[in-house]
């Protein structure tokens, strides 16, 4: 894929790729095609962290994370960045807490997990991520949401990163202490000066002090006690 640009390779995609009909798809008639979950096969075998595993005080850990299949060393075959998240319960030992991984593209259908290597370690309520390419260098930077402060990872082009939000002024910290809640991203020019600019949204304000937990809601659904979430959810 060197010198196939990402756009490029998804529209040759898109262009062999053959056009089922929805009246084919709910017709639940064979596609052709198969998908098979080759995960561990690839060496991806990290647990996703996303709030307790056994019931869930807070619409935070309702949600979860996202990816982003990009080549961060320019080798031309894509990498993946996987979001992780935390839990409010538990007080992690450093070597043991979940954080988001970058894995690198070996070439065989197997991953490596360079997320130490890369410097790009970090715990907390993650949940998107975009990738482009700021400064115009020929390596992607990410961009991670999280309930809290984002990061913008400068790519170095020789493997590493350097979160350098504070600096860029796109923590999307709003200055009251309040966390708030960043959810998807995406870059984009904007005003076609051939700069990529950034828009971050945001779901609802949320801090665990305040919000009613399940039983002092009470919050139900089809009976059961749930995390309250926005009147009406
Ligand atoms: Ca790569
Ligand atoms: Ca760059
Ligand atoms: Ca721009």
């Amino acid at each position: 894929m060197r010198g196939v640009s990402r756009r490029g390779f998804v529209r040759s995609l898109c262009a062999a790729a053959p056009v089922f009909s929805f009246d084919r798809l709910i017709a639940g008639q064979p596609l052709g095609v198969q998908f098979v979950n080759v995960a561990r096969e690839a060496g991806r075998r990290a647990k996703t962290v996303f709030g307790s595993e056994n019931r869930n005080k807070f619409l935070l850990e309702t949600t979860g994370c996202g990816c982003a299949f990009f080549d961060y060393d320019n080798d031309g075959w894509l990498d993946i960045l996987l979001v992780n998240g935390t839990r409010f319960e538990d007080n992690w030992p450093p070597d043991l807490a979940p954080v988001s991984r970058l894995v690198k593209n070996n070439r065989d259908g197997t991953f490596t997990d360079v997320t130490v290597a890369a410097g790009i370690a970090r715990t907390g309520w993650g949940q998107g991520v975009c990738a482009g390419d700021l400064d115009n260098d020929g390596f992607e930077e990410l961009f991670v949401t999280y309930w809290g402060d984002c990061s913008l990872w400068h790519n170095n082009g020789k493997g590493g990163f350097t979160d350098i939000a504070t600096r860029c002024g796109v923590t999307t910290n709003p200055g009251n202490g309040q966390a708030r809640w960043n959810t998807g991203c995406a870059f984009l020019d904007y005003d076609r000066d051939g700069n990529l600019d950034l828009f971050v949204a945001n779901y609802i304000d949320f801090d665990p002090k305040t919000t009613p937990l399940p039983e002092s809601g009470p919050c139900l659904y089809k009976g059961l006690l749930v995390a309250c979430g926005p009147p009406g959810l």
